[in-house]
């Protein structure tokens, strides 16, 4: 490294501290943790070299205090922070207090993390890098009468999305003329409530997408190299849980093209540092650009097992200035990863966060198998925070090696004291079409629709899943929203849903 750090403070916790912790330590770099008052006892505390408490747990007066994280830093005379995901990872405020205070954020420029985070602003720097773009509107819609023009130009139906929003929130589906007053009006409140901006935009309706990745690495001398793709279909509720690297559905010619509209893209923006891509891909070869995440991402992990390259490091090597020092044609994607989050939720009751105390905790080994996790026996997941415990991540030799090596993995963790997912995760692993590589961003939606898992016979504990989800959706319209934190406040969906109905 030209001029590698010499101490990283890390203003996140949980096991994306501990994994940057880790590559940290690897490389001889001295780390800094941040904590909560919830966050006492927790692993990434006990792992840094040194610890910083931040504040009372509520994430505004700790993770999200852009003050008192640049000032931890440099207390501890820190000379980098990363950011990890979630809380400050996308915000430019914060990438800015870091550069004024003399410290490297580890992350892009400000400019390109604004650029990105609108997104009617990054739907125009992809159509100017000629990156499809999903057809929709260049602008914000003015009024109900633009919005009507624009939708049956574009054609129904067609997608109200926020545009300072992302992720997944404050979009509302049209199929009708006739429901797009409400629906602008219904998302353009849920937009001000959540990002403090009106703004909103539309896109023509995409019926059965698959939502796949494209990792891409940019140094600041002009280097920018794709590591493949990420298949990310398998969620419930815009989360996440099991995604893979590459993606059945990618053919090698079908690679390139993307990967070279990511790279596109991130010259265009400005990119520097490791940045996600993400594209709605239809059967038929056709992808579009849905929107770029400026942070390292939850699943990275699977791109580091086919890659056999530590993002982390890059990260870090990237930020201090690096050139990448290898090309496009130095990246090859080897085998097979997947990775399944496991959260402290109860599946058999509408999936709602399980804090609580680990009592007893066994975790999977033997090759090829890899335990990213915050938590350790005797821990008390604090309910303040999002519920991810842990990603176990397996690599085969191909799919099918990978999917009964995470079946075998799932089979070995045990967790007492907390419900998790990892009932749904086995599942999910032993269903026909995911074994057959059918995905889509409906998988999980069929899945628990009760009347598929209870043909699905002597998988009784999905039907039980499935049954239960419904019951509490019919009795509190949605069953408990995902807790907002370690997502920044201008993101968050406002208030959380109704309180299920106790068991
Ligand atoms: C869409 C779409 C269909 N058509 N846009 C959800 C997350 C956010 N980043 C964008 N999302 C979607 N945008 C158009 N024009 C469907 C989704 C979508 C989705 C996307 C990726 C993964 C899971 C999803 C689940 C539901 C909807």
């Amino acid at each position: 490294m030209s001029q590698s750090f010499s101490k990283v403070l890390i203003a996140n916790r949980g096991e994306i501290a501990v994994r940057v912790i880790r590559a940290c330590r690897e490389l001889g770099i001295a780390t800094v943790a941040v904590y909560s008052d919830a966050d006492r006892e927790s692993l990434h505390v006990m792992m840094a070299d040194e610890a910083v408490r931040l504040g009372p747990p509520p994430p505004a007066e700790s993770y999200l205090a852009i003050d008192g994280l640049v000032r931890a830093a440099r207390a501890t005379g820190a000379d980098a922070v990363h950011p990890g995901y979630g809380f400050l990872a996308e915000n430019a405020r914060f990438a800015e207090a870091c550069a004024a205070a003399g410290l490297v954020f580890v992350g892009p420029p400000p400019a390109a993390i604004r650029a990105m985070g609108d997104k009617v602003a990054a739907r125009r720097v992809a159509r100017e890098a000629r990156v499809p773009v999903v057809p929709g509107t260049e602008e914000p819609v003015a009024s109900d009468a633009e919005a009507a023009r624009a939708a049956e130009q574009i054609g129904y139906p067609v997608m109200i999305k926020a545009a300072m929003g992302g992720g997944g929130k404050g979009m509302r589906l049209v199929r009708a003329p006739a429901e797009l007053a409400a629906a602008l009006r219904m998302a353009r409140s849920e937009a001000g409530a959540a990002f403090g901006d009106v703004a909103v935009y539309l896109e023509r309706y995409l019926e059965e997408p698959r939502h796949i990745e494209v990792q891409v690495l940019a140094d600041g001398h002009g280097g920018i190299v794709h590591l493949g793709e990420r298949e990310c279909s398998i969620q419930r509720r815009h989360q996440k849980l099991v995604e893979e690297s590459p993606s059945v559905l990618v053919t090698p010619e079908l690679r390139r093209q993307m990967g070279a509209a990511a790279c596109r893209l991130a010259a265009a923006v400005g990119y520097v540092n490791a940045g996600t891509v993400e594209f709605l891909a239809g059967g038929d070869g056709s992808f579009h650009f849905l929107e770029m995440n400026t942070r390292l991402q939850v699943e990275h992990p699977v791109t580091e097992l086919v890659t056999g390259r530590d993002l982390v490091k890059e990260q870090l090597r990237l930020a201090a200035g690096d050139k990448l020092g290898y090309g496009q044609d130095d990246v090859v994607q080897h085998g097979w990863a997947i990775e399944c989050r496991i959260n402290a939720e109860d599946p058999f009751a509408g999936f709602v966060p399980a804090p609580g105390r680990i009592t007893a905790l066994r975790t999977p080994g033997g090759p090829w198998v890899r335990d990213d996790s915050g938590v350790y026996a005797g821990y008390t997941i604090p309910s303040f925070y999002d519920t991810l415990m842990a990603k176990l991540i397996v690599w085969g030799p191909d799919r099918d090696a990978a999917i009964a090596r995470m079946s075998r993995a799932l089979g070995e963790y045990h967790v007492a004291g907390v419900r998790t997912t990892i009932p749904l995760l086995q599942h999910i692993l032993r269903d026909p079409d995911f074994v057959a590589g059918r995905l889509s961003t409906h998988f999980v939606d069929r899945l628990l629709r009760s009347d598929r898992a209870e043909a699905a016979g002597r998988r009784r504990s999905l039907a039980l899943i499935a049954a239960t989800l419904q019951a509490y959706e019919q009795a509190g319209a949605r069953p408990p929203a995902p807790p907002a934190s370690g997502t920044s406040p201008w993101k968050q969906s406002g208030r959380p849903g109704p309180v299920p109905p106790r068991r």
